[in-house]
């Protein structure tokens, strides 16, 4: 655990969360300001920056996150009608939190990625 970094101390119980999934290696709960009216951040418990670093240390957690996400989006109500699945890697794409965490967004029409 890394005591700067919030999604550690949401993984502690420090700070409290939606949580709408969890399993041994997994958390998963509802952004605090969601982008479409389904937005749940999926993450490892571990304290890993970024996808990349993620999949390159821990394989097995980064295949348990996509899991989380799938099982999610189930339990969301987004399989029938598709949901999208965003991890933003650093600076440029956005990221402001470098615990890795998964985007679940749905439940209305998203729209091209680059429109
Ligand atoms: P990003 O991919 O690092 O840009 O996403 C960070 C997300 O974390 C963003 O959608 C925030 O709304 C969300 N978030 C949160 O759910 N709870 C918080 O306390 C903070 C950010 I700070």
């Amino acid at each position: 655990m890394d005591n700067d970094c919030l999604f550690c101390r949401i993984v502690a119980g420090e700070i409290p969360a939606t949580v709408v999934h969890e399993t041994d290696t997994t958390l998963a709960f509802r952004d605090i300001d969601p982008k479409a009216p389904v937005h749940v951040l999926v993450i490892p418990k571990g304290h890993h920056p970024d996808v990349a670093s993620l999949a390159r240390a821990d394989p097995s957690a980064a295949a348990d996150v996509l899991a989380a996400a799938a099982e999610v989006a189930e339990a969301e109500g987004l399989v029938k009608n598709g949901y999208r699945l965003l991890f933003n890697t650093g600076e440029y794409a956005g990221q402001v939190v470098f615990h890795v965490h998964g985007h679940v967004l749905g439940g209305e029409p998203l729209g091209p990625m680059l429109a």
